[in-house]
Formats: structure tokens, C-alpha cells, sequence
């Protein structure tokens, strides 16, 4: 096999140039600084006071922090998104910052949020969606969204957002937008086994379910989820692999399943749950031949991008050139994308790959 290795383009600018598939990426974790800027603007001219200067102030993105830190920058970002208008905002913002890094399908991720007074969980959802539908249009881009359901918020709030994930999935004008469910939050709160009859029903419904999994160390849980048989896609995955501190059993489950692995490297190390990219877990699976998608997770909070994420990649693990195109390639069969779409899609990316070759001369 060749090296894919050109001297005309240096991997940096292979990685921006690829054709990229998205598929764990966090709405409100996603946000520019310029994105954040905008908001404390538009804080600012409806009257509020006691704002913090910069987005650096508001958030430090890209600062190393503790994985409870991350939730409490999570509670800052909410307090700016607090309105349909911001939400209008932040998904234009964060859709186009996709298509700049050339990716072609995005998996956006959301968990509702009711505000009193201001915004409903469903004008939340809608103005999303509304926003997604709309920046298609625009752009080379596919987006579909997940509902997040919060680890820490209970399980009432779970089957409140299996309601309204049917609610949409069954109307004529967002069919099919909403594919999924993601179960998120942080991973020391609350029980993921408790939530189990919500994802049981939403599997039964037709939904697609991506699901964080030992992102902490935490056996018991890990082992009964996967039992379950409900998960379609892992996010993070960072201690199911015996050699990262994860159990023979758990990989013989991941791999008898072939659960595809969301890779999100710059948040497991800048929030402390992976110590440094040499102990990433991506090596391990990689050796298996597991399916493994590279991921940002929350690209504004670890200062990052898609393009970043591969080529942090692909320094670590010596991939080459093309070593990435087929990881990119066969992020397709990871979609949650209906059979015929994800041919589609297939289709296209392959045939981008063929053009990437052509004009820049790289062994693909
Ligand atoms: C677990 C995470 C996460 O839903 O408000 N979230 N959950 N682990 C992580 N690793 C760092 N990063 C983000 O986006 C922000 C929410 O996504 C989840 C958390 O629930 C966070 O509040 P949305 O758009």
C-alpha cells in the first residue's frame, strides 16, 4: 500500500482540504469566540449588566480544566443562549464554521431547553431545525441533530425529550431531521441504567441512539449499557479497551456488536479524563480494526477543529494521507443516515476524494 504521502501538500492543508464527516459535535459546546462576542453584544444592547468583557473571560476556550470545570463553563454558555434569538444565532454560526472546515455531513447535538418566560423546549428545537433546513440550502452541508438527553437532569427530562424527538420526527416539514438520540452530560452524575426504559422505547420508536460511555472509569454501568444491545454508536469510549484501563469483556461486547467509537481527542486530554495523546485509547481500537470516527465533541470550550482533530491524529499514530481519507470514507457507514442516503453520501465524498487527488496529485 502506498504511503499517500505527496510532497505538493503539506498535511496541514490536506487536512482542511479533505472532505470531513462530523458526528459528535455538541450545539452549545461548539461556539466561536466570535460567535460568543456576538452574543454578549446582543446581551448587552437588550439591557444586561455584570457581563464580562471578552469571550476569553466568559469561557478561556482551549484551557486545560478538570472535567467538572467543563460543566461549568457549559452553565456559562447557557446563560448567553438563553433565548430563540441566540439559538438562531449559534446553529447558523456553528453550521457555517462546519462547512469552512469542508465537512459535508454534520451530526449536530442538542439537549432542549425551556426558559421561562423567554423560550419553549419545542421553539428551542424548531429553531434549530429551522436554522438547519435553512443553511442547507446554502451550502454543500448535510445536517441531521440528535436530542440530548442529560445524564443529570433525570429521567423525567429524558422521556420529555423522546416526546418531543417523535413530535418532530413525525412531522412532514423536519421528517427524517431528527435521527437520534445522545445521552450526555456529566458522567458523574445521576446512573445511565436508570434511563435504559427511555432508550428502550426510543430504539422501539426508530431512533438511532449514540450514547457517552466510560468516559470516566465506571465498569458496571459501562458493562450494562452494553449488554443492553441498544446502543448504536459510543461516544468517547475512553475505558471499555483493556489496555486502557477497560476489561476483555467489555471489548468482546464493543467488538461482537461492532459498535462504531466517537474519537474526540482534545477534550478527553483538556479535560483530564485521558492523560496525553500517546495513552489515547484511538490506538488501541485502531490495532483492532475497530470502526472509530474522529470527532470535536465541543470545538469552541477545546479551542479546535475538525481539521485540527486529524491532524493531531495524524501526528500521534503515523497515519498518512490516505490512512485519513478512508477514515474520513468510512465515517459514512457511522451516520445515522437512512441506507439510500448513506449511499448517497458515500457516493459523493468518494467521488470528492477522487477530484482531492487529481488536483493536488496525492496517492489517495
Ligand atoms: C458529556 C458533554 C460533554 O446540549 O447545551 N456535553 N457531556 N461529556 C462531555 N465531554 C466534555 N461535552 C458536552 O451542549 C452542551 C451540553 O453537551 C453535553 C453537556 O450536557 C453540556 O451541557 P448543548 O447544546
Amino acid at each position: 500500500m502506498d504511503t499517500g504521502n505527496s510532497e505538493s501538500v503539506d498535511m496541514k492543508t490536506f487536512c482542511k482540504m479533505l472532505p470531513k464527516i462530523e458526528l459528535h459535535a455538541h450545539l452549545n459546546g461548539s461556539l466561536s469566540d466570535a460567535t460568543i462576542l456576538r452574543l454578549l453584544q446582543d446581551k448587552r444592547s437588550a439591557g444586561a449588566v455584570d457581563l464580562p468583557d471578552s469571550a476569553e473571560v466568559v469561557i478561556k476556550r482551549g484551557h486545560n480544566r478538570t472535567l467538572e470545570d467543563c460543566f461549568t463553563v457549559f452553565g456559562i454558555i447557557h446563560c448567553l443562549t438563553d433565548n430563540v434569538s441566540a439559538i438562531e444565532t449559534i446553529t447558523r454560526d456553528v453550521i457555517q464554521d462546519f462547512v469552512a472546515e469542508n465537512v459535508r455531513y454534520l451530526e449536530l447535538r442538542t439537549t432542549p431547553k425551556v426558559i421561562p418566560e423567554k423560550m419553549t423546549k419545542e421553539q428551542y428545537i424548531e429553531t434549530v431545525l429551522n436554522v438547519m433546513v435553512e443553511e442547507m440550502q446554502r451550502s454543500d452541508i448535510i445536517v441531521r441533530l440528535l436530542l440530548s438527553i442529560d445524564r443529570a437532569r433525570g429521567v423525567g427530562d429524558a422521556w420529555d425529550t423522546l416526546k418531543i424527538a417523535k413530535k418532530y420526527k413525525n412531522t412532514n416539514k423536519y421528517k427524517d431531521l431528527v435521527c437520534g438520540l445522545d445521552v450526555s452530560g456529566n458522567p458523574n452524575a445521576g446512573n445511565l441504567c436508570e434511563y435504559l426504559p427511555v432508550l428502550q422505547e426510543a430504539k422501539e420508536s426508530g431512533f438511532k441512539l449514540a450514547v457517552h460511555l466510560a468516559e470516566i472509569p465506571n465498569d458496571s454501568e459501562t458493562l450494562a449499557i452494553l449488554k443492553s444491545k441498544l446502543v448504536d454508536r459510543i461516544g468517547h469510549g475512553s475505558y471499555i479497551h483493556p489496555g486502557s484501563n477497560g476489561s476483555h469483556e467489555m471489548l468482546q461486547i464493543v467488538k461482537q456488536q461492532s459498535i462504531p467509537i466517537e474519537i474526540c481527542i482534545s477534550s478527553n486530554i483538556m479535560s483530564g479524563t485521558v492523560k496525553n495523546i500517546a495513552d489515547h485509547h484511538f490506538k488501541h481500537w485502531r490495532n483492532e480494526g475497530h470502526p472509530l470516527i474522529i470527532c470535536t465533541d465541543d470545538k469552541g470550550v477545546f479551542n479546535t477543529s475538525l481539521s485540527e482533530e486529524f491532524l493531531m491524529c495524524a501526528e500521534a499514530f503515523k497515519l498518512s494521507m490516505s490512512d485519513l481519507a478512508t477514515l474520513s470514507l468510512t465515517a459514512v457507514e457511522s451516520t445515522f443516515l437512512a441506507k439510500e442516503e448513506k449511499n448517497l453520501l458515500h457516493l459523493s465524498v468518494q467521488k470528492e476524494l477522487q477530484d482531492l487527488k487529481e488536483k493536488t496529485g496525492i496517492l489517495l
